[in-house]
């Protein structure tokens, strides 16, 4: 900072910290796994928030988040840019270097960003640019200022990552579907998950997937989708248990297209916050084999970021 004095923020009042001391999976993740979603959060001191976030969140740096990948027995991450830092991808590109080759990163980028710092990025290995349609976190962007941004990135392979609310789906859909990139859904579209499998809702993101192969999801987040809770005891078979057919039915449904990311350090959690060691022995319930398995944590992640 200019004054030699880094900014010092305060987190949002009842921002839950990261699970301090996760337990150690006893699903065995398959050779080459990728933790698909995660996030890096400053340090505020060295990467400060940017002045219009919705949240400032705890910090958690690129050291935490390789450690927890060792921790875990994940080879590989991607690394998501959180609304918290804006358009400001320093704290995301600081993280790709540090893992030496072993994460990818999906940027947040103005309409303003130059190509010279479009192949910047891509050299540090980000492969994406997120859209984020959650009112609670992002302000309102013009489509035609996204096409435009979709348009650019088309020529780097980029693709698009969207997070958006069920209930916004059907105002979207026709915009997701001019996409001209690969489209990764975050959270499965955050379905309500008291609502039928079969009902209008995820009906609806189903019909998404189905008529669109370019369409793909993250079948992650069973902690903040749940109403029946987290596991009360490790390794409990009941985990997130309202969660489950939802992800199950992606993960058989669309083999190829589904990802998994822990989604640390869990932003703006207000019930619980998730030991990331049991969130891994949760796949297993939504992956019930070992070719599903190693498509969702291995081939399907491997394809998209590192091919
Ligand atoms: C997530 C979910 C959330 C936050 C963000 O970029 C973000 O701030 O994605 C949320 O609050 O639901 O995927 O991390």
């Amino acid at each position: 900072m200019d004054s030699g004095n880094p900014e010092v923020f305060s987190k949002t009042p009842g921002w839950l910290d990261w699970y301090p001391s996760p337990s150690k999976p006893r699903f065995q993740l398959p050779a080459g796994a990728v933790d698909a979603h995660c996030h890096v959060f400053g340090p505020g001191a060295i990467f400060p928030y940017a002045p219009e976030r919705k949240y400032t969140p705890c910090d958690a740096s690129a050291a935490q988040l390789l450690a927890l990948r060792d921790h875990l027995g994940f080879e590989r991450n991607v690394i998501v840019q959180a609304t918290c830092h804006g358009s400001d991808n320093r704290a995301l590109v600081d993280a790709l270097r540090a893992s030496n080759g072993r994460a990818r990163g999906v940027a947040t980028v103005h309409r303003n960003v130059k190509d010279a710092e479009l192949r910047d990025m891509h050299e540090a290995g980000v492969r994406g640019t997120r859209f984020n349609f959650v009112r609670r976190l992002a302000d309102f962007t013009p489509r035609e200022v996204l096409l435009e941004i979709a348009q650019r990135i088309v020529s780097l392979g980029w693709h698009v990552v969207v997070y958006f609310e069920a209930q916004d789906l059907p105002e979207l859909y026709d915009f997701f579907t001019m996409l001209p990139t690969t489209v990764v859904v975050d959270h499965m579209g955050r379905p309500d998950v008291n609502q039928p499998l079969d009902g209008p809702q995820f009906g609806l993101f189903q019909k998404l997937m189905r008529e669109h192969p370019n369409v793909w999801s993250k079948v992650s987040c069973p902690e903040r989708l749940t109403h029946s809770g987290p596991p009360a005891l490790h390794g409990e078979q009941h985990a997130y248990r309202d969660v489950v057919p939802f992800a199950r039915r992606l993960v058989e449904s669309f083999p190829d297209r589904v990802l998994w990311g822990t989604d640390w350090p869990h932003p703006n959690l207000k019930d619980h916050m998730p030991d990331d060691g049991l969130l891994v022995d949760y796949i297993p319930a939504i992956a019930t084999t070992a070719v599903l398995q190693h498509g969702l944590l291995v081939d399907n992640p491997d394809r998209l970021y590192w091919r």
